[in-house]
């Protein structure tokens, strides 16, 4: 991370020395040495405790950023990756992957043990919890992370789905024209109460994205500003959440959130080693368009969803009510 791209003070940013991120690593490799993979379910079993060896400082600097209610993310910069070992960026998130790619799972994985526990979906990227977002050709123009021509619009991850992530861990294999990756928080003492007032009733639908297998999914009915104003809550996709069939005032406050999010839509490009936790309930994302060379050296994220409720989710899916988490 470049320090002048310290765009907005609300992004939690965690510098590790070279001796705790040494540390980290370490770590990660002996993790990588004794388990299958990242997200198998021997490592997730444990990886909550073995995450309290990475090094003290900034496990408590997390931590704090975890406390504080109104943070747009967490961003843990200077993790230690060999670029030499890393293999061409895959043609495709199904492509095998090199060691150090795998060794970058376990790293991300421990990291996001401090906030929560990892999830995924069913209906996207084969049920993974550990995707990639990276470009792929055939793609360029489509709406989901692994476009590259066309901006990925911002949202919610996962607008549509009750179940949906606290966090959205991704974390910066390659980066090569440092592609921003966008955020945006609502300001809503700015809006007129008439408006506030409606955006926080159930009156919106967000139908799910592109990015999930479309056939058992339905849209979601929801209120998509709630919270208290200096730690306001989202659930809204630019492309996906209209008002309810005829509800004109609900049409008209989307229209001012949406203007808003538009507006304060900044800019935060991640280098190699950055690491960032985008806080799902206060921030929008997205990414904006960049050209994919397909030469084996494209911009290469990591990436995973984060619950800070477990349980919450598991009674979700066992109730039926959401059948997509996996
Ligand atoms: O590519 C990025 O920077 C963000 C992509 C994104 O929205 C996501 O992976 O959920
Ligand atoms: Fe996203």
């Amino acid at each position: 991370m470049l320090p002048e791209m310290l765009v907005n003070a609300r992004v939690r940013e965690i510098a590790l020395n070279r001796e705790e991120a040494k540390l980290a690593r370490a770590l990660a490799g002996n993790c990588a040495d004794e388990y299958v993979a990242a997200d198998s379910p021997e490592f997730l079993a444990e990886v909550n405790v073995i995450a309290q060896e990475l090094p003290l400082a900034p496990r408590r600097a997390v931590n704090r950023a975890r406390l504080d209610e109104a943070k747009h993310a967490v961003l843990i910069t200077g993790n230690m990756l060999r670029d030499d070992l890393l293999n061409d960026t895959p043609a495709h998130w199904r492509d095998p992957q090199s060691e150090e790619a795998r060794l970058s799972g376990f790293t991300l994985m421990l990291w996001a043990a401090l906030l929560g526990d990892p999830i995924g979906w069913t209906t996207q990227q084969d049920g993974r919890i550990l995707t990639d977002v990276l470009p792929v050709a055939g793609h360029e123009q489509t709406d989901v992370s692994s476009s590259s021509r066309k901006e990925l619009t911002w949202h919610t991850e996962d607008a549509f789905s009750p179940y949906r992530a606290d966090y959205v861990g991704l974390y910066c294999l390659r980066n090569p024209d440092l592609t921003p990756t966008t955020l945006a928080a609502a300001d809503p003492l700015a809006l007129p109460g008439w408006a506030r007032e409606t955006l926080a009733q159930p009156r919106f639908l967000t139908r799910a994205d592109d990015a999930h297998d479309q056939d058992t999914t339905r849209p979601e009915t929801g209120a998509v500003l709630t919270g208290p104003p200096e730690a306001a809550v989202l659930r809204i996709d630019r492309d996906c959440t209209v008002a309810a069939p005829g509800d004109e005032d609900a049409r008209a406050a989307l229209e001012l959130i949406f203007g808003q999010l538009d507006a304060g839509l900044y800019d935060f490009a991640l280098a190699p080693g950055d690491l960032i936790f985008l806080d799902n309930r206060n921030v929008v994302h997205g990414r904006r368009p960049f050209r994919a060379r397909y030469d084996g050296r494209d911009r290469w994220l990591r990436r995973i969803n984060v619950t800070a409720d477990l349980r919450r989710t598991r009674a979700g899916r066992r109730s039926g009510d959401d059948r997509r988490i996996g």
